[in-house]
């Protein structure tokens, strides 16, 4: 009998909702929920596939554990024995702070990733950590920081109102959109030019994004933090500064100007490869239209001046008005965020509060960079890492130079990682714990209804049974009570964190259940799984909650079960003052180590352009390197191909493959020639090199690909952030000789 349940996507940003279908205990399909209140039906290949991804039969069934050198099936019970002896004797030999924590993409996607590493990481009390973020995010988050007080204060664009947006570096026509959770994010564009809005796309390539678009400028690549001071620049000089609603609450608009002096158009234009026309033109429609929303993603950030091109988008959304109106960038309220307090001075944020051994590196939210992690590991010395837990991350693909990040992990004394593969990353692992598949796992957005272009809560439970198979959560919990060595059921982790909330919550004056009695509060939770609790508590005290009763009307998770497609909580609203933490509770427009890093970049200006650089891109039918194993995703046109303009290819001789040498190592990869390359522009996309043996995805290995980030050294990072430049890396073309 065929049965159906709803269970949201966890395969990218866009959370859509999908309806599953169930024969005989097994997922056999899947398509878009047309009730779901935020993806109404909406779906894309991925998430068409989530049957076939889930049932991939390459997933471990079991835990691996090292034995004489090879990875073998065991039990769980002798997995977490094995973790206990193994990390227990790195933990005894060397102390918490010598294990290094790696966390990858998904983590952002599941309840687990969510809830528990910060458990473990804070039971170990290292140093050592680093994610995905800094070959992603981290320099949002840091312009972020300085900017409002907090960098978790994501500005978004106002989607379905915006009468003019302007996408740079992002191509959501594919991603299907980052750091602005929107389902149908391709419906949305479309809508916009629909309603007599523009769209205006500045890539290097003219992607799917940019042919949708009304206006395609085909920047330089890493030059956009010049272009748009240029931007800036002609809104002073043409007198179109105009900052609204929000101008009581900057400080620096001065100091900004006085920046932007230097960036004039016709001083950037050769640099940008823009004419100073066009740059002009620009500035005056996003100053000219009724709203307008700056937007910028990957291409923004992972290059070389990543938390100055994060900034500025937020700069120009802020002097044409835009930040926090509707139709411009607004912050997300999401449901599990804490209730918003009354506004107050920050700390402030700094980044910098300790360095990285090896480098010295500044940390950044308390992370050193993904791209300083081998010579953290290979480099000997006090504080040097000897164990290595990685979670949801394929590092030795996802990160520069994997053939010393492999090497590197080759050599720890001990390495577990949670993860539902074997692959480049986990065969170094002496444990590998594979969590269930999503049908078996339950699912909310923590992360990204935070950053979605439209306010919305939705809760799935597991669609199947696991079997007696442990969860993620239960897997991390067990981990961490190890490292705390407290001998309890998994949900003591839970509990603990619960106690420590609800005693602080209840003992601030501004929070929603000021003065209560944590006993009382806790005895309201569910019985249910310690997630469960923990989402409900989190639920309640948010925004929208039901205050532990005192607004009958809140969210509960039990309000959320009974909706399962979801809570609907409306269009973003205004709300500037709540986000605002800085010290002296203004947005600070000019932080200074923006304005010092403005001065690297006029330096740079001058800098002599390179003959070729190499952008990355990324496949509707691929995400980063982990679903090239699925048949539904894998063959087809646009694999791991470099693609060059037809004349660049001309004038080098090049006819099917060509060399492509980088600052950190050499490939063969096969050309594809298009003119929707910019000249002296190539691509290649990421998470390919499946070639690397001892690996269990066999569809992968069939089709391996190249590694473009064996081409990264691994040594060129944006200061701020750390975050590694994995776009605009100057490289040599040349045919196979
Ligand atoms: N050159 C270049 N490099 C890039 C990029 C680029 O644009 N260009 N993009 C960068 C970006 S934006 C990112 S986010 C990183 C990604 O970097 P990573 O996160 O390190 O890599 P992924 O390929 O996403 O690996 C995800 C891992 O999670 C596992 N996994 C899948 N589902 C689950 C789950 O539910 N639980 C657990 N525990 N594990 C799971 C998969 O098997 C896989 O091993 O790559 C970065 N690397
Ligand atoms: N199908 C699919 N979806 C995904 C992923 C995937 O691998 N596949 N990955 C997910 C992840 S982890 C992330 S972080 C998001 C990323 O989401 P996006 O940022 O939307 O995705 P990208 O395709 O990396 O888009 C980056 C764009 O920047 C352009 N670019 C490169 N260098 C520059 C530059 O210097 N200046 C400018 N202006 N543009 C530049 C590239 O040509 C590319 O079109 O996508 C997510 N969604
Ligand atoms: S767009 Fe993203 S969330 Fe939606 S179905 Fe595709 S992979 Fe899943
Ligand atoms: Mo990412």
């Amino acid at each position: 009998m065929t049965e159906t349940a709803l269970r949201i996507c966890p395969l990218c940003e866009a959370t859509c909702g999908l309806t599953v279908t169930i024969d005989d205990g097994r997922l056999t399909g899947a398509r878009g929920d047309r009730d779901d209140v935020f993806s109404h039906g909406f779906i894309c290949p991925k998430g068409a596939s989530f049957a076939e991804l889930d049932n991939d039969p390459d997933r471990l069934p079991n835990p691996l554990v090292r034995r004489n050198g090879v990875l073998t099936e065991s039990s769980w019970d002798e997995a977490f024995a094995a973790v206990a002896e193994g990390l227990g004797g790195v933990v005894d030999e060397h102390g918490g702070t010598s294990v290094g924590v790696y966390l990858g993409n998904p983590s952002a996607h599941t309840i687990a990733g969510a809830l528990y590493p910060p458990v473990i990481i804070r039971a170990l009390g290292t140093r050592q950590v680093f994610s995905a973020s800094t070959l992603d995010q981290m320099p949002k988050h840091v312009a972020l920081g300085l900017m409002f007080g907090s960098p978790v204060a994501f500005t978004v664009p106002d989607l379905d109102r915006t009468d003019y947006l302007v996408v740079i570096g992002a191509n959501p026509l594919v991603s299907n959109g980052s750091l602005a959770t929107a389902a149908d994010f391709p419906g949305k564009l479309r809508a916009l030019r629909k309603r007599g809005g523009k769209l205006v796309v500045i890539d290097p390539a003219r992607t799917r994004t940019a042919e949708l678009a009304d206006q395609h400028i085909a920047v330089r690549p890493g030059t956009d933090p010049a272009l748009m001071l240029a931007i800036v620049h002609v809104l002073f000089d043409e007198g179109l500064v105009d900052l609204g609603k929000v101008a009581d609450h900057v400080n620096g608009v001065d100091e900004v100007r006085a920046v932007a002096a230097d960036f004039g158009p016709d001083i950037v234009a050769d640099h940008c490869g823009v004419a100073a026309e066009d740059i002009r033109a620009l500035a005056r429609e996003i100053a000219a239209a009724e709203t307008a929303a700056v937007y910028g993603r990957i291409g923004t950030s992972t290059v070389e001046f990543g938390t100055l091109g994060s900034w500025l988008v937020d700069v120009i959304n802020i002097l044409t008005g835009n930040l926090d109106r509707p139709g411009g960038a607004m912050f997300p309220l999401g449901a599990t965020a804490p209730a918003p307090r009354p506004p107050k001075a920050g700390r402030g944020f700094r980044i910098g509060r300790w360095h990285s051994r090896v480098s010295g590196y500044p940390e950044a939210l308390s992370e050193f960079p993904a791209a300083a992690l081998a010579e953290e590991i290979d480099t000997p010395g006090d504080g040097q890492i000897k164990a290595m837990i990685t979670i949801a991350g394929n590092p030795v693909l996802s990160a520069p130079d994997g053939d010393r990040l492999d090497r590197a992990l080759d050599s720890v004394d001990f390495m577990i990682s949670v993860d539902p593969y074997l692959n480049e990353t986990t065969r170094h692992a002496d444990v590998i714990l594979p969590p269930p598949p999503p049908s078996q796992s339950a699912h909310y957005d923590f992360a990204l209804n935070n950053l979605a272009v439209r306010n919305n809560a939705r809760y799935s439970p597991p669609v199947l049974p696991a079997h007696g198979r442990p969860d993620e959560p239960e897997i991390l919990s067990r981990i961490a009570l190890l490292l705390m060595g407290i001998d309890a059921e998994p949900t003591a982790v839970d509990d603990q964190v619960i106690a420590m909330t609800l005693a602080k919550e209840t003992a601030d004056p501004t929070s929603p259940v000021a003065g209560r009695d944590v006993a009382e509060l806790t005895a309201m939770l569910p019985q249910a799984p310690g997630y469960e609790r923990r989402l409900d508590m989190m639920l309640r005290l948010g925004a929208y909650g039901d205050a532990f009763g005192t607004k009958p009307a809140g969210l509960t998770l039990q309000k959320l079960k009974e909706t399962p497609h979801g809570v609907d909580l409306g269009p973003l609203q205004p709300r500037l003052t709540e986000v605002l933490r800085t010290p002296t509770g203004r947005i600070e427009l000019a932080a200074e180590p923006l304005i010092e890093d403005a001065a690297r970049l006029r330096e740079a200006l001058h800098r002599r352009a390179d003959r070729f650089v190499l952008i990355g891109r990324r496949h509707l039918r691929s995400n980063n390197s982990w679903m090239h194993n699925v048949p539904a995703l894998a063959g087809g046109s646009n694999r791991c191909t470099l693609r060059i303009h037809p004349e660049d290819a001309a004038e080098l001789g090049l006819t099917d493959t060509a060399v492509v040498k980088g600052p950190g190592g050499e490939l063969l990869a096969p050309i594809e020639t298009t003119d929707g390359m910019r000249r002296g522009v190539v691509s290649l996309p990421h998470g390919w090199g499946h070639d690397r043996g001892g690996t269990g995805q066999e569809l992968a290995a069939r089709d391996p690909g190249v590694n473009v980030n064996q081409l990264n050294a691994g040594n060129q990072l944006d200061r701020l952030s750390g975050t590694a430049v994995l776009n605009g890396i100057p490289v040599d073309i040349a045919a196979p000789g």
